[in-house]
């Protein structure tokens, strides 16, 4: 089979938008409601395993000891929380203060000039995609990727494959001519269980988790060291090669060998 995609989960993929992003905003939500909880970098942790942000909210609310909001109120309250919160991930999108995760442009620029189709298959809103891709590609940002299949365009999100299957049907693709390149159990599932091979880059939240069957795994994309299977050049007798980080020959050799490893914490 030859690679001719690579899909391309959003959040901590592209950038570390949880811990930077989503949760602030969630938290400026809160306060803009005049709620007292904030959630804490250790909370949203353990809140991520719900994908879905309204789901989130959901979930947090059925959960909280001190339950006070009732059950028949929690739908609209979720739903205006999550608007208020997407309005505030964009704002702080136009702050620019979020960078893209290292290697992750280089990577996306050299497929674009090697002929390589593009594509984002995530779980977030297309509203704060469009915001992350206006901030780093501007105005044109999106044109990068041929399709783009977001939260509002699923039944089920992660880890149920639905996005990645709808992503090859947009792109007339095979599960075996793509790669995807994600940072989550739950993302790399996703992909898994729709047969693409995925290359995984935990993101801060996911640092410790087990992830298993997958193309390869490693740090992040900026270097060629600590990758399983072991990128080439990456310990060339103690040096680092040339050109340090994951480029597309890599992922191609990876890609072409076909073989799977998993990472336990
Ligand atoms: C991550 C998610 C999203 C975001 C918040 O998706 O689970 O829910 O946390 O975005 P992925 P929304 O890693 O697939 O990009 O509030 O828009 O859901
Ligand atoms: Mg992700």
């Amino acid at each position: 089979m030859q690679l001719k995609a690579l899909i391309w989960d959003v959040d901590g993929t592209l950038a570390e938008t949880e811990r930077d992003g989503h949760r602030i905003a969630f938290n400026r939500a809160f306060e803009a409601l005049g709620l007292p909880q904030r959630w804490s970098e250790a909370r949203y942790g353990e809140l991520l395993h719900i994908t879905g942000g309204r789901e989130r909210l959901l979930h947090d609310m059925a959960h909280r000891s001190d339950q006070s909001v009732p059950a028949t109120d929690r739908e609209a309250l979720a739903a205006e929380l999550h608007r208020r919160k997407n309005a505030h991930y964009a704002e702080l999108m136009a702050s620019r203060t979020l960078t893209l995760r290292p290697g992750v442009a280089e990577l996306i620029d050299e497929a674009a000039t090697r002929g390589l189709v593009q594509a984002i298959a995530t779980t977030t809103s297309r509203a704060n995609v469009e915001a992350l891709l206006r901030l780093h590609f501007g105005a044109s940002g999106a044109r990068c990727f041929r399709t783009m299949v977001c939260g509002e365009d699923v039944r089920h999100k992660k880890p149920d494959p639905e996005v990645y299957r709808r992503c090859l049907e947009q792109l007339d693709l095979g599960p075996l001519e793509a790669v995807a390149f994600e940072d989550s159990p739950g993302g790399a599932a996703a992909a898994g269980a729709a047969g693409v091979p995925v290359v995984v880059t935990p993101s801060h939240y996911f640092a410790h988790q087990s992830f298993e069957g997958v193309l390869a795994i490693g740090p992040g994309l900026e270097t060629r060291r600590g990758w399983r299977p072991p990128a080439a050049g990456g310990v060339v007798g103690g040096a680092v090669g040339t050109d340090p980080r994951v480029g597309l020959d890599q992922v191609l050799a990876w890609f072409e060998k076909g073989e799977t490893v998993s990472a336990f914490p």
